[in-house]
C-alpha cells in the first residue's frame, strides 16, 4: 500500500489491532499516505518508532454515564476521553455526544485533533472526547443531569495544564456550561479547564464564530495564491447547520459570497437568490428547529426533505460542514460533473479518501479539514492565554490573530507540499507539515 516498507509494517499491524476501528484506520491510512513522501529522509522517525508511538493514544478513559430522565427511568451511555498525544503541549481538542460516538470515531477526531493544533503553532496537544448520548429531543434538565454525570468521572482527568476539552458535534454553549460548572464545584477552583465557555465565566469573544470564519479565512487565502481569485460573487454550498456551518455561512455572506444551499438531518433549503443565513442562525440556535421551518419565513425557497441530495445542485465552492464521510465516490463524481471549483471541509474527514483523490486528480482545489477548520481550537488556544492571564482580547484582537494563523497555516501548508514536490497538494502539506513538530518533539523527549 505505501512505498517504505517501514509504513507497511505497521500499518498492516494496526489493521489487526484496531480491525474494529474503521474511521480511525481511515485516519491513519491517509496520513501515513503524505509521510510516505519523506520517510526516506527522515531516518530518525523509523529508528525512534515514532509511527508505532504516534497511532496508539497515550491513554484512552473509558467510562459508564448513569442518568434519570424526566420519567425517572435509569438510562446509560458509554463516557470516552482519548488522550492521543501531549509531546507539544497539553490535550486539547472537543468532546462529542451523538448516538454514533464509538471508540473508532474518537480515535479518528483526537488522531485528526493532534496534527491540526500543531498546525495552529500553539502549544497543544491532542485529545476528544465524548458519549453516545444525543441532546436531541432531550429535555434541558435531562441534558443537565447527563453532563453532571459525564464530568463527574471526567473531571478527575483533566486540567488547565493537562487536558482542556471543548464543543463539537452536539456540545455546544448549553452543555458546555453544564459541564465546566460540574467541572468547578467537584474540583473547587475556577481554572480554565475548558474553553468554548460563555463570555460572562471566561469565554473569549469570536470562539464561537471561530471555526466558520476560520474555514472562510482559509478559502481565501486558496483562492488568493492559487488562483488570484476571491469568495467574492461565488455560489456555495454549506452542508450541516450547527456551530460550524452556520458561520461558515455567514462569513462566506460578509465576503461577499451568495449562499445557495444549506441542510440539516431533516433535509436541504435552496435558493438561488442566496438563502437568508441570519435566518438559518436564528432557527437553529435560538428556535432549535428544522431548516424545514425556512419555508414558513421564505415560500418561494426549496426544502428538499433529503440532506443527501444536496449534492446534485451546482455551485462553485462547497464547505461540508457536517459529518465524518458525507462526501463519497458517488458524491464526488456529481461535484466534479458539476464544475465545482474548490472544497473547503469544514467538519473533520467529511470527505472519504477514494473521493479526495477522485476530486483531486480532477483539479478541483481541496483543503482538508485539520488546515480548514483549525480556527475553531486556535481560538480555544487563545481563549486559554487569555485565562491564564485573567484578561480578555477585544472581538477585532482575537478575529485578527485568528485571521492571521489561518493565513499562516495556508502558508506552512502550501510551502511543505512544494517541498516535497506536490505543489498544490494541501493535504499533503497539513499532514506533514502537523507531522514534523510532533516528531521533532517526540525525539527530543526520549522514549515515553
Ligand atoms: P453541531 O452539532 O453544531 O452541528 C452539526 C450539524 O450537522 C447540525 O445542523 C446537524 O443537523 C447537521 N448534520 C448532521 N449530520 C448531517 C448530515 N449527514 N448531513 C447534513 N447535515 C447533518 O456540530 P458542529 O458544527 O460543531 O460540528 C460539525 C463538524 O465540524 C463535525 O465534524 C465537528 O467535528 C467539526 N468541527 C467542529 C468544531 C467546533 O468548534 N464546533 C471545530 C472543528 C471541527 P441537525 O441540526 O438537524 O441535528
Ligand atoms: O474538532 C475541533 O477542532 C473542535 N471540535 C474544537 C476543539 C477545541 O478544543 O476547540
Amino acid at each position: 500500500m505505501f512505498e517504505s516498507s517501514y509504513l507497511n509494517k505497521v500499518y498492516n499491524e494496526l489493521l489487526i489491532k484496531s480491525k474494529n476501528e474503521p474511521e480511525f484506520l481511515q485516519a491513519v491510512e491517509e496520513f501515513l499516505k503524505s509521510i510516505d513522501l519523506i520517510i526516506q529522509d527522515h531516518p530518525d522517525i523509523e529508528k525512534y518508532s515514532i509511527v508505532e508511538r504516534i497511532v496508539e493514544p497515550e491513554r484512552i478513559i473509558m467510562f459508564r454515564v448513569p442518568w434519570v430522565d424526566d420519567n425517572n427511568e435509569i438510562k446509560v451511555n458509554r463516557g470516552f476521553r482519548v488522550q492521543f498525544n501531549s509531546a507539544i503541549g497539553p490535550y486539547k481538542g472537543g468532546i462529542r455526544f451523538d448516538k454514533s460516538v464509538t471508540l473508532s470515531i474518537m480515535k479518528f477526531l483526537g488522531f485528526e485533533q493532534m496534527f491540526k493544533n500543531s498546525l495552529t503553532g500553539l502549544p497543544m496537544g491532542g485529545g476528544k472526547g465524548g458519549s453516545d448520548f444525543s441532546p436531541t429531543g432531550k429535555s434541558d434538565h435531562e441534558i443537565m443531569r447527563f453532563c453532571q454525570s459525564f464530568m463527574s468521572e471526567l473531571y478527575r482527568h483533566i486540567g488547565a495544564d493537562l487536558d482542556v476539552p471543548a464543543g463539537d458535534f452536539g456540545v455546544g454553549a448549553r452543555e458546555i456550561g453544564y459541564l465546566f460548572g460540574y467541572y468547578k464545584k467537584l474540583k473547587n477552583e475556577f481554572t480554565g479547564a475548558f474553553t468554548g465557555k460563555g463570555l460572562s465565566f471566561g469565554g473569549s469573544l469570536v470562539r464561537r464564530e471561530a471555526t466558520g470564519y476560520g474555514v472562510c479565512y482559509f478559502a481565501e487565502e486558496i483562492l488568493k495564491n492559487i488562483k488570484n481569485d476571491s469568495l467574492k460573487g461565488k455560489r456555495v454550498i454549506v452542508t450541516g447547520s450547527g456551530n460550524v456551518g452556520t458561520y461558515t455561512a455567514m462569513k462566506a455572506v460578509e465576503l461577499g459570497a451568495k449562499v445557495i444551499a444549506m441542510s440539516d438531518i431533516s433535509g436541504y433549503i435552496y435558493d438561488e437568490n442566496g438563502v437568508d443565513v441570519n435566518y438559518v442562525r436564528d432557527i437553529k440556535e435560538k428556535q432549535k428547529k428544522n431548516l424545514d421551518s425556512y419555508l414558513m419565513y421564505q415560500p418561494s425557497c426549496k426544502f428538499v426533505p433529503d440532506y443527501k441530495s444536496v449534492w446534485t445542485i451546482k455551485a462553485d465552492i462547497i464547505f461540508p460542514c457536517a459529518t465524518q464521510n458525507e462526501l463519497g465516490i458517488e458524491e464526488a463524481k456529481k461535484i466534479v460533473a458539476n464544475g465545482t471549483m474548490m472544497v473547503c471541509e469544514g467538519a473533520n474527514m467529511p470527505t472519504t479518501i477514494e473521493a479526495t483523490d477522485y476530486l483531486m486528480d480532477h483539479n478541483i482545489l481541496f483543503a482538508p479539514g485539520k488546515a480548514a477548520n483549525a480556527g475553531g481550537v486556535a481560538t480555544s488556544g487563545l481563549e486559554m492565554s487569555q485565562n491564564s492571564m485573567r484578561f480578555s482580547w477585544t472581538a477585532a484582537e482575537v478575529d485578527s490573530k485568528l485571521h492571521s494563523i489561518m493565513e499562516n497555516i495556508f502558508e506552512t501548508c502550501y510551502n511543505t507540499a512544494k517541498k516535497v514536490g506536490k505543489e498544490g497538494n494541501l493535504v499533503v502539506g497539513a499532514n506533514i507539515a502537523g507531522f514534523l513538530k510532533i516528531y521533532e518533539a517526540m525525539v527530543a523527549e526520549g522514549v515515553i
